[in-house]
């Protein structure tokens, strides 16, 4: 049956971790008919978190979708989204293939860091949304409070739609504000509304009145000369959605599947199709193009997720943006520019798919066991070329060395990483050169963890995770002077050389320079490189910890040699020998690397989070103010922050970001000498 594209909604889930939205997702499911039993996260059931470690964790880890038609032909893609920090980048690409998204929170009274975050992001991109104050079956649970938290903090764009009606502490049924309209919690019309709310719909009403006509200058000047029609009030709200300048607040429980329905009308009638929802935009050539929403278009799919699955292999999800995606059609990959052929289409329900014969423009599946496709890619049909946007990712802050636990494992576990890419692409391996550690780099420490679980349940291997080294170097700060001799005479062929280098700091490119002063042919011409080779070889490792020298300036000015016995390999132990009796002279010391790092965090936290960037040896190069949130800018030794992420999450209660770039080396205060050098030894 052809789907009415003005009949499908694309909605992401999202919020704070623990707030409801996988309960929530299988209460909406189970009004679809899609289940015929409200599984619980809490019994491992549901249909959204399937995977082995969302059930063991009774949270979700990664996006999962389900398809659900309701007996008015109205069709969801629910998108749900897990709230915990670390996987902050699921929630980009549901939002990337979402036109809207439904922000559940819990009905506890203050307004949380999750619901903010997701809040601010819907700003951001500019994606409609509506507020789900979950939790309403709860003892201790306040719709009024909770929602007054949320808009303290968004004055002019919360909303209520939803006034509880609460008898004995118990909530009873609702009232809508923008209707009027008593209902039950299980959604039948009750008529007139209670006597005790008239007072309080009167004064969410105006509250109302006044979100919708701040988004249009006649309608604010008509509030403000008398109250709002319902047709203008609608006009403003409908206005206000488009831009997140209007966000309304419902309320219900998902686990008792209460007012779930409300809050599905509530989509129907506030949350764009497909049709109606910003246009994405894709590259064409050098250009932007808009793609337009048409089933007779050319077919354009964007892959917002990849989920692997032991059973089903390889299964990538996508929106068809553009066209109708028929089975059997081959369609260009603008990521690595191949030809797919499509032979099966899905739509998706958590780890079940349904085969089905095609899919519309604006409407969400899936295709398997395609290898080359991966998250982000474009695929297009016939007739057209384009490209969107890589999907937005957190920064990878939080970075680890990884170890296999046996040895010889190394390429097992790297290989499984890789694989793991597919799913989570928010992380990323690459081998320090100068530690020669592979470095797992990612968004939090519950990600890296989890990743690890994996490799072992997936892929059979075992890694061990360990604070990075830290890449130090060394150098001198005076003047020195040595001399290397090597003989060994008596007995067959002989070796001799000897060299004197003078040591400085100071090399033009910054790491070594060599300068040939010797004059008479003290040092004959054809060893003088061996000299230059024997020093390159000895700077790899300083006196001091063993770290690499830099910024050294080698003069050869003396040494002697024999007719016979002087060889190259004399002359590349005596310089090795100048070194070793040389640097130690020169005043070596240890540099580190210091990062600049960049701190986003709300006025509240800057104090603090000022005041432990002192401790960690960091220096404050200044603070700016961008709105509501203020900006550090500072530099901190590296080894000071390897779990920065870690704690300025629990500072600042995940409000906190920051990013970083290494600056420059410094050298190490002579305090923490020993212990760098301690720790070299151990390794
Ligand atoms: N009483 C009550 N409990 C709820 C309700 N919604 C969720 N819960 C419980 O709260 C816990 C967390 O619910 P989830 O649905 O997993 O929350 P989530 O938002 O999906 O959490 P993450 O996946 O970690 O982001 C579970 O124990 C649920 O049973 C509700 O409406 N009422
Ligand atoms: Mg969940």
């Amino acid at each position: 049956m052809a789907i009415d594209i003005s009949k499908i909604r694309n909605v992401a889930f999202i919020g704070h971790s623990g707030e409801g939205k996988t309960t929530l997702s299988e209460a909406f499911l189970f009004n679809a008919k899609v289940i015929d039993r409200q599984g619980r996260v809490d019994d491992g059931n549901t249909v959204m978190d399937f995977t082995p470690e969302e059930i063991a964790k009774k949270s979700s880890i990664s996006l999962a979708v389900a398809s659900a038609t309701f007996s008015d032909g109205y069709k969801f893609n629910i998108i749900d989204v897990p709230g915990f920090f670390d996987f902050e980048g699921e929630m980009y690409q549901a939002l990337s293939a979402c036109d809207a998204a439904v922000i559940v929170t819990s009905a506890s009274g203050n307004l949380s860091v999750g619901t903010e975050n997701a809040i601010d992001c819907c700003i951001e991109l500019q994606k409609p949304c509506m507020i789900f104050i979950s939790g309403l079956d709860k003892e201790n649970s306040t719709f009024h409070r909770t929602c007054e938290a949320i808009r303290a903090k968004y004055p002019k764009l919360v909303a209520s739609f939803f006034i509880p009606s609460v008898v004995n502490e118990k909530i009873i049924g609702f009232v809508s504000v923008s209707s009027g309209k008593y209902y039950s919690l299980s959604g039948e019309n009750l008529g007139e509304m209670p006597e005790h709310i008239k007072p309080k719909y009167e004064r969410e009403f105006n509250e109302l009145s006044e979100v919708a006509a701040e988004n249009d200058e006649v309608l604010l000047d008509t509030y403000i000369e008398r109250a709002l029609t319902m047709e203008e009030l609608e006009k403003g709200i409908n206005i206000g959605m488009k831009t997140c300048g209007c966000i309304p607040v419902v309320g219900g429980s998902g686990l008792q599947n209460q007012c779930v329905m409300y809050l599905r009308d509530k989509m129907i009638a506030l949350f764009p199709s497909p049709k109606d929802a910003r246009k994405p935009v894709a590259l064409s050539g050098d250009d932007y193009v808009e793609i337009d929403c048409d089933p007779n278009g050319p077919v354009v799919l964007h892959v917002f997720k990849t989920i692997v699955d032991p059973f089903f292999g390889k299964l990538s999800v996508f929106k068809v943006l553009s066209g109708t995606l028929k089975a059997g059609m081959t369609l260009h990959n603008m990521g690595n520019d191949q030809d797919e052929k499509i032979s099966a289409i899905y739509s998706v329900r958590g780890k079940k798919q349904d085969p089905v014969s095609e899919l519309c423009a604006g409407d969400i599946g899936a295709v398997n066991k395609l290898d080359d496709i991966r998250t982000g890619d474009t695929l297009c049909g016939d007739g057209i070329r384009v490209k969107l946007d890589p999907i937005k990712k957190p920064s990878f802050v939080y970075s680890m060395a990884v170890y296999a636990e046996k040895r010889g494992e190394e390429d097992k576990i790297f290989q499984g990483l890789r694989k793991l890419r597919e799913e989570d692409t928010c992380f990323s391996v690459t081998k320090n050169e100068e530690t020669g550690e592979m470095i797992l780099s990612g968004v939090g420490e519950t990600q890296l963890d989890l990743l690890c679980k994996k490799l072992k349940s997936k892929y059979g291997c075992s890694a061990v995770l360990k604070e990075p080294k830290i890449a130090y170097r060394e150098t001198i700060k005076r003047r020195a002077e040595a001399e290397g001799k090597h003989k060994k005479q008596g007995g067959g062929a002989g070796q001799y050389g000897v060299c004197s280098v003078r040591f400085e700091p100071g090399a033009e490119d910054g790491i070594y320079e060599f300068v040939d002063a010797v004059v008479g042919g003290a040092v004959p011409k054809q060893f003088i490189p061996a000299v230059d080779k024997g020093l390159r070889e000895a700077i790899l490792h300083g006196v001091l910890a063993g770290y690499p020298m830099v910024n050294l300036k080698c003069t050869l000015f003396d040494g002697k040699s024999h007719p016979v016995d002087s060889k190259e390999v004399a002359f590349v132990s005596a310089a090795k020998l100048a070194y070793a009796d040389g640097i130690p002279k020169a005043s070596p010391v240890i540099l580190e690397p210091i990062m600049a790092i960049e701190i986003i965090v709300p006025q509240e936290y800057l104090g603090d989070v000022m005041g432990d960037m002192n401790k960690r040896r960091g220096r404050i190069l200044g603070t700016s103010v961008s709105g509501n949130k203020q900006i550090i800018e500072a530099e901190v030794p590296h080894s000071e922050i390897l779990r920065y992420a870690t704690d300025l999450r629990s500072m600042t209660q995940g409000r906190g970001k920051y990013s970083t770039r290494f600056e420059r080396y410094e050298e190490v205060p002579q305090m923490y000498v020993a212990k760098i050098v301690e720790d070299s030894k151990k390794d």
